[in-house]
């Protein structure tokens, strides 16, 4: 664990499965402490993701996870820049089906995408249980 680096990453962690938890597992361990920033449902309407889960539910699941240490709220594709500064993260995470689009932050952090878990979704998840 890399002592005093503060990491954050975003998404809406619908549907809760292994890839979500490698994703964060592998985030907390580039640092010693995570932020999750978890998008409201009026931002997963603007993402065109319906979740299952409403957003209190997704909070409280995540909130109870080993590896996160403060859960906040996603509302815009524009409050990255401004978490990353008043939460004092280090390190942006995200999975690498987002490499490069958060690039343009790598004047305030890190930015560190990791190879996504493969096959499995909550998208997949959900078409299969309905
Ligand atoms: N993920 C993964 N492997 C999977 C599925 C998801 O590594 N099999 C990762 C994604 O790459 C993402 C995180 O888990 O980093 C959360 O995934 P989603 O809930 O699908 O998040 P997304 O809709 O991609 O939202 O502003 C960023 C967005 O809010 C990200």
């Amino acid at each position: 664990m890399n002592m005093r680096k503060r990491i954050i990453t975003y998404g809406t962690f619908d549907i809760l499965h292994r890839g979500h938890i490698n994703l964060l597992r592998r985030a907390k361990a580039l640092g010693d402490y995570l932020i999750v920033g978890l998008s409201s449902e009026d931002f997963n309407l603007v993402k065109q993701k319906n979740a299952y889960y409403p957003f209190a539910d997704r909070r409280m699941i995540m909130e109870s996870i080993r590896y996160v240490d403060k859960v906040i709220i996603e509302d815009n594709w524009e409050q990255k820049a401004d978490d990353v500064v008043n939460y004092r993260a280090d390190i942006l995470v995200m999975g690498d089906d987002w490499a490069g689009k958060f690039d343009y932050l790598k004047n305030l952090c890190e930015v560190v995408y990791l190879p996504r878990t493969p096959s499995i979704s909550s998208t997949q998840i959900k078409a299969e249980m309905f």
